[in-house]
């Protein structure tokens, strides 16, 4: 098998931040999103992948990922040049996948335990797609499924007004190469995109064999600064399972709880740390200063004299003098954030790359 992980789309839902980088490379803890995506594709036996440049960045994952070989994988690189839908960018990669089955994995999506089971299951199914389902609250705003009175899927359709089923179809899906076949024959939906919930839809009108397994698990699409921020209390409660201290904790500072701190960091007297939290190379945290739960802090910031929980700091970020506590706030890479505000209330900030911002 092989594997598709798209890094396209537009991220309106994610501005500021998708100003200046695809929201796939947006940090949790302390690794981009689409790295945990392409470690479970490597984690069930997928060593080849195709990644999908959308038009925000596409350079930043390319430098991120390189040849792929740092995280024991084989990256092929295709352009999708403007945001045509989904199914669009994996008809780009028809000559990449050839005769295998492989497997779409959205690039911003997040899937407890990873796919080797799943991989497995589809091989021996026999079908010719598979799609991972999972129920929610609201399926409108998602590909809902339908299922006859059998329990088979009989259709799947995007974002209808009234869901025929809580059950929605997630980003991650396996299939073989009669996926192209069907795309052959779709249009473009009203919103001008190649979708692949209609692809699914003629894939079954085919007569294909579409089966499904409901997810296991959280699944968690990171399309909005709740997501991102849900993505980050999710990876570092289940992925960072134990404390890895590299850097140094000096005399008089408090390291509690489940805490990474990478080579090169220093947490300087009178700060503490209560994690679960990761703290990236060569970033000075204190004197003074609150690291609290859930807070991913990237490589080469400075945090002094503030609180800060439940939070994402890209790499180069200074969060400096600021009284009140911030929380559910997100700060883009090469940002400062200072000043002598002396409300003692929570605040709540999301900023994007290379901002200041003075209180
Ligand atoms: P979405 O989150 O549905 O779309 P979007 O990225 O345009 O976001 P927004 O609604 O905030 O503007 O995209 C789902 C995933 O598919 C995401 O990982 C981006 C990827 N994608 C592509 O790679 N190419 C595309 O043409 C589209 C539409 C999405």
């Amino acid at each position: 098998m092989t594997g598709i992980v798209l890094h396209g789309g537009r991220g309106t839902r994610l501005r500021p931040l998708t100003h200046t980088g695809p929201k796939q490379l947006i940090p949790v803890g302390g690794k981009a999103i689409s790295q945990y995506v392409l470690e479970d594709l490597r984690d069930a036996g997928i060593n080849e992948v195709a990644i999908v440049l959308g038009n925000i960045g596409p350079e930043r994952v390319q430098e991120y990922y390189g040849d792929g070989s740092r995280i024991g994988m084989k990256i092929t690189y295709v352009n999708q040049e403007s945001p045509k839908g989904i199914a669009d960018a994996v008809r780009l990669c028809q000559d990449f996948i050839g005769n295998d089955k492989f497997i779409v994995f959205l690039g911003d999506n997040l899937l407890k335990g990873g796919v080797a089971a799943y991989a497995k299951d589809f091989v021996a199914s026999g079908a010719d797609a598979m799609l991972l389902l999972t129920r929610v609250k609201d399926p409108e705003h998602f590909g809902v499924a339908e299922f006859d009175t059998s329990g088979r899927l009989k259709a799947v359709v995007e974002k209808p007004k009234y869901a025929p089923s809580p059950y929605i179809v997630t980003g991650i899906y396996f299939f073989t190469p009669t996926l192209f076949d069907a795309i052959a024959k779709v249009t473009p939906s009203g919103r001008g995109e190649l979708e692949i919930t209609d692809s699914i839809q003629m894939l079954i009108s085919m007569s294909a064999k579409v089966v499904y397994r409901f997810v296991e698990g959280w699944w968690k699409d990171t399309g909005t600064i709740e997501d991102i921020l849900d993505a980050n209390r999710l990876i570092l409660d289940e992925r960072l399972l134990q404390s890895s201290i590299a850097g140094i904790v000096e005399e008089g500072a408090s390291v509690e709880g489940r805490v990474n701190i990478e080579e090169g960091a220093v947490v300087k007297g009178k700060a503490v740390i209560r994690g679960p939290c990761h703290i990236g190379a060569q970033t000075i945290i204190g004197p003074n200063a609150f690291v609290g739960p859930y807070t991913s802090i990237g490589r080469f910031c400075h945090v002094e004299n503030v609180e800060i929980e439940n939070s994402i700091l890209f790499d180069n970020c200074e969060v400096k003098g600021i009284k009140q506590r911030i929380s559910e706030s997100i700060i883009g890479q090469f940002s400062k954030l200072t000043g002598e505000d002396k409300r003692q209330s929570v605040a709540h900030f999301v900023i994007g790359e290379s901002s200041i911002v003075t209180l």
